[in-house]
């Protein structure tokens, strides 16, 4: 049986790092006899759904498995288009954040011929095997499938993995993480290492703020891996690849303080020589002393904070529970140990005025970051704001919507504010924040050529460099 894994074309020209999902997909694959396994990555590759399109009628898989986040949806739903307009014999498999949040309404929209909800390693070997023995799709966890013309949901409403030190690596084989080395680059902070790759050490974050669909795949259950296993491949990383900077991309990597400093501990034992950074964000509530020290020692040097607001009243609005009076402290706690930190922020939250973000710059300028970090609200499926949205337009507002969800452009109607205003205060958040004398001299001593040449190809570049009058609203 062959099966193609594909990774759709998001569009982005920088922090291009290799899909995890479809690696740990397919060394389980492999793991239970499916080895003939092909993967393409649009997004590295830049490719546009009609060259894949040609490349899966030239391979004629059994299987193609589409990874789906909200932002890539309409390159899945143009690629899926073209095939069925060949009468391919594949069948079409869908999974992923998206896939987990909003279910049949997806697969109606992308033209799907089966979904999975939560997580893919244990149902996607079991969808091949019920493939190829002709049986129950019932018995396949989280799969959705037609039956009599209707979607039906497997018996297992969703695939859940308890023990994730059962699972083998991902197949990093077929990731081939050297060819994502140069597309790695960030934007704000350069990198340390020269081979930079991810790995996940847990699953799953407990919290449950408002706008954030994190548990859509894992039902806010976080799993830990053993730090062993955790340093194992590292060390496998190291050797096979010569990596020598990791991204951790958990969702809280030291949400537990305990497991972290057990993790640091080894990796310093283990003289494993990298450098590291957590790119996505953790929380401030688990950083100590002690923490912060055995993170310095054991390679960190930058970390994102998620903070999202300087308002007390929309940090209760979105549930993120993150104590704004001890902000400052940790950050000077991270300096302490030279580890740079970036603020995370985002602008159009729910019911969020323009003041609230105001006051959100002031507390940013305040804080002794290194970096700020933007976002615009976007309410992914899954997500208690999505939920809030959908369930008042009467299931309505997502199918109109879906164009904009693309281009992150969605403004649901319990904002105050409309995307002009939003993209206008962001721009302010950015420009007051960065346009200051020390963050600057920062910024420029350690810029780098190949960190220019990544935010001149970035699409939002050219967007946000048009002149505009009312590009600095004061
Ligand atoms: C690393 C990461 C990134 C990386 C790499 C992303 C990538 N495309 O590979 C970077 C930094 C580039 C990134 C960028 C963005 N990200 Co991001 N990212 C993550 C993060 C932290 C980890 C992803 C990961 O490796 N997970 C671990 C794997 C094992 O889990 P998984 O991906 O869910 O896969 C499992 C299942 O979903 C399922 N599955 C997945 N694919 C498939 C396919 C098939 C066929 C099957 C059967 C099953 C299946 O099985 C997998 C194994 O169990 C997640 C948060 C999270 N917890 O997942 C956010 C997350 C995926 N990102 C998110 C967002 C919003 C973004 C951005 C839009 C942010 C921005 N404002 O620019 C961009 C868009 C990128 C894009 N369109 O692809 C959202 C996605 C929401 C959504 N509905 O789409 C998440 C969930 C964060 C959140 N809580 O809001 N991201
Ligand atoms: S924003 Fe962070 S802390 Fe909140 S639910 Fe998402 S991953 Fe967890």
């Amino acid at each position: 049986m062959k099966i193609a894994l594909i990774r759709p074309n998001f569009g982005s020209y920088f922090q291009i790092t290799p899909p995890l999902s479809l690696g740990y997909l397919s060394s389980s694959l492999k793991n239970n006899g499916y080895t003939d396994i092909v993967l393409v990555d649009a997004s590295l590759d830049k490719k546009i759904p009609q060259e894949v399109n040609r490349f899966l009628k030239k391979e004629n898989p059994d299987i193609i498995g589409i990874q789906v986040y909200t932002g890539s949806q309409n390159w899945v739903k143009e690629l899926l288009v073209l095939l069925k307009s060949e009468k391919i014999h594949s069948r079409v498999i869908v999974g992923g954040p998206h896939i987990s949040g909003l279910g049949e309404l997806s697969l109606d929209y992308l033209g799907a011929d089966f979904g999975i909800l939560g997580e893919g390693e244990q149902s996607i070997v079991s969808f091949a095997q019920s493939l190829e023995n002709k049986s129950d799709f019932d018995e396949v966890d989280g799969l959705i499938f037609k039956q009599k013309g209707k979607w039906k949901t497997a018996r297992n409403l969703f695939g859940f993995i308890d023990n994730i030190n059962n699972i083998p690596f991902p197949d990093w084989d077929l990731l081939n993480p050297e060819k994502y080395f140069n597309y790695m680059e960030s934007v704000s902070l350069p990198l340390k290492g020269k081979k930079p790759t991810p790995i996940l050490t847990s699953r799953g974050c407990p919290y449950q703020c408002t706008f954030c669909c994190s548990g859509v795949v894992s039902r806010h259950k976080i799993r830990y891996r053993f730090p062993k296993n955790i340093v194992s491949e590292i060390k496998y990383l190291k050797e096979k690849f010569g990596v020598d900077e990791i991204f951790f991309s958990d969702d809280n990597l030291t949400l537990n303080n305990q497991r972290a400093k057990e993790i640091f501990d080894l990796m310093i034992k283990e003289k494993l020589n990298i450098v590291w950074r957590a790119p996505n964000g953790i929380r401030i509530d688990s950083l100590t002393d002690s923490l912060v020290n055995k993170m310095a020692q054991s390679g960190c040097y930058f970390v994102g904070l998620g903070i999202e607001t300087g308002s007390d009243k929309i940090m209760r609005n979105i549930k993120k529970n993150v104590d704004l009076n001890k902000v400052n402290e940790k950050v000077n706690l991270l300096q302490k140990y030279k580890i740079k930190s970036s603020g995370f922020f985002m602008c159009g939250l729910r019911n969020e005025r323009r003041k609230d973000i105001l006051k959100s710059i002031e507390f940013a300028k305040k804080i002794p970051f290194d970096r700020i970090q933007v976002c615009n609200f976007v309410p992914y499926p899954g997500s208690e704001d999505f939920n809030i949205i959908y369930d008042k337009a009467n299931k309505k507002a997502y199918k109109n919507n879906v164009l904009k969800f693309q281009q992150n452009g969605f403004v649901p109607d319990f904002q105050t504010l409309s995307l002009t205003e939003i993209y206008k205060v962001q721009r302010k958040f950015l420009f007051d924040f960065y346009f200051r004398p020390k963050i600057l001299y920062d910024l420029l001593k350690s810029f780098k050529i190949s960190q220019l040449i990544t935010l001149f190809k970035h699409p939002f570049f050219k967007k946000w460099m048009v002149f505009k009058k009312d590009w600095y609203d004061k």
